[in-house]
């Protein structure tokens, strides 16, 4: 089971920045490990700790059809962009909606990995549109505020609704002798 509830739109801490880690320790590697679990069982190509409620500048992403190269970002900051594209997207914290979205098509980002050395990162396609979808959410931002007012405000409603009311958890009845 993984250790993380994932939060959902329009929850509030879904908007908070989230602060630089400072030092890339042994908790950090247990944040991402953590991250990673819960991504591959959500299951999705990306998780941001803002997702989990971890305010801190950490990513994940594994993009590949084998679920076996992942790929994790500690204080990212894409340096250069370049084109644009559209693609559709999701989110983990918006289950259920995908919308167009146009972003840079390439990007370079610069970054801590794991054992807190930097890295440089060229990114296009699906890789770079997952970067900078991630990097929205450390800061507060989710793929809904790049469409129509009108879009998400509906997406908001159908999604507090369905948080009135979530759909039943089934009981094992439990038969008294
Ligand atoms: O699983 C995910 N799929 C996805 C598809 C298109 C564009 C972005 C994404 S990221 C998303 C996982 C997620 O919500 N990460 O924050
Ligand atoms: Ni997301």
């Amino acid at each position: 089971m993984p250790k993380f509830d994932i939060l959902t739109f329009p929850d509030p801490r879904l908007r908070k920045k989230a602060r630089p880690v400072e030092q890339v320790d042994a908790s950090i590697g247990r944040l991402v490990d953590d991250l990673l679990e819960t991504m591959y069982a959500a299951p999705g190509v990306g998780l941001a700790a803002t997702q989990v409620n971890v305010p801190l500048r950490v990513l994940v992403i594994d993009i590949s059809e084998e679920r076996d190269n992942p790929v994790c970002l500690i204080n990212p900051t894409i340096v250069s962009s370049a084109g644009a594209e559209q693609m559709e997207e999701g989110c983990l914290s918006v289950p259920g909606f995908f919308e167009m979205v146009t972003r840079s098509e390439r990007i370079r980002v610069e970054a801590l990995d794991r054992n807190g050395d930097p890295l440089s990162l060229d990114a296009d396609g699906l890789l770079a549109v997952c970067i900078q979808h991630e990097i929205d959410h450390l800061d507060g931002k989710l793929f809904v505020d790049h469409i129509s007012a009108l879009k998400r405000q509906r997406i908001r409603r159908k999604l507090e609704k369905e948080q009135r009311h979530p759909a039943p958890v089934v009981q094992q009845r439990r038969d008294v002798i």
